[in-house]
């Protein structure tokens, strides 16, 4: 992969292989989003899936993913409603790119995962969680709201009642029990190591299907049922007749691929 030549402030960028490593690197502000945050956020997804990157890897530096909103910047800042408003048209431009970019990424957790920061982690496709990792949107404790595309994701991942119940009590969820709600996939002692390993299983993905998985599905939640149903004969249409499917399916007939079962 060729990494994009950007200039990055708040964000690192490296690669392992064909896997980009995309660190939040403000871990004395616990890697608040600030606006130049979610700008560096845009250049960077809107530059992966042209740069040859088959897998994502998100992180933070320091011991939190990310506490969110920069919140200090919004208070000093004393935005309107209209200014606040175009800081959300950007955040949502930011994840809009991640999600429906095609190139899977994977969220390494830890610490405190709030508020935006749950918003970002929500807006990749998998998410693996340490054991310091918690989750909580405390808006509503700030006087705020989500803006960063959480009533969309967060209720998606763990149904309205609980993300209303995070929203007015702050209730954070941690481990087992964020595990047990969906709020993450992946429950490990090194969420990053994990995430490496799962981003190299995505390698082996064909590219083409991988761009399907992380936007096909993310896109039929805009449809009409009739409309999606459409939509997924199309990309199963071109998926389902790349020549790397055809490879594999060779590969099966001939019994020399590897069979669906569980290890033990
Ligand atoms: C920040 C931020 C921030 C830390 N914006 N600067 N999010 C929140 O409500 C979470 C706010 N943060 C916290 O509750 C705590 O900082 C943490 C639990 C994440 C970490 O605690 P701790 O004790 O390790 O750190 P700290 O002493 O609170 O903060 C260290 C520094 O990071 C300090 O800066 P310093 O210059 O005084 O050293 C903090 O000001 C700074 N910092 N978090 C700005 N969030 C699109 S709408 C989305 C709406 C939301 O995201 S609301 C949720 C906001």
């Amino acid at each position: 992969m060729q990494l994009p030549d950007l200039k990055l402030q708040n964000i690192t960028l490296d690669t392992d292989g064909e896997i980009a490593i995309v660190s939040l690197n403000r871990a004395a502000k616990r890697n608040a989003l600030s606006a130049e945050t979610i700008e560096e956020l845009i250049d960077v997804f809107s530059a992966l899936p042209r740069s040859g990157a088959r897998a994502a890897v998100l992180r933070g530096e320091g011991d939190h993913f990310s506490a969110g909103l920069d919140l200090v910047e919004h208070h000093k800042q004393e935005r309107s409603a209209s200014d606040f408003m175009h800081v959300c048209l950007r955040w949502h431009e930011a994840f809009n790119k991640m999600e429906y970019g095609g190139v899977p990424i994977i969220a390494a957790l830890k610490g405190a995962t709030v508020g935006g920061g749950l918003e970002l982690a929500s807006a990749t496709h998998i998410r693996v969680a340490d054991k310091t990792t918690y989750f909580a949107l405390p808006e509503g404790q700030r006087g705020l709201f989500t803006g960063g595309g959480a009533t969309i994701r967060v209720s998606e991942l763990v149904g309205r009642a609980r993300m209303i119940d995070m929203m007015l009590t702050g209730r954070i969820y941690e481990a087992e029990e964020a595990l047990n709600v969906g709020l993450c996939q992946y429950l490990v002692d090194d969420s990053e190591a994990k995430a490496m390993e799962l981003a190299r299983a995505c390698t082996e993905v064909p590219p083409l299907s991988n761009f399907a998985i992380c936007s096909a599905i993310s896109h039929s939640r805009n449809m009409s049922a009739l409309d999606a149903a459409y939509m997924e004969s199309f990309v199963a249409g071109v998926v389902n007749t790349q020549p790397a499917s055809n490879e594999r399916l060779a590969a099966f007939a001939d019994k020399s691929a590897a069979r669906v079962k569980p290890k033990n």
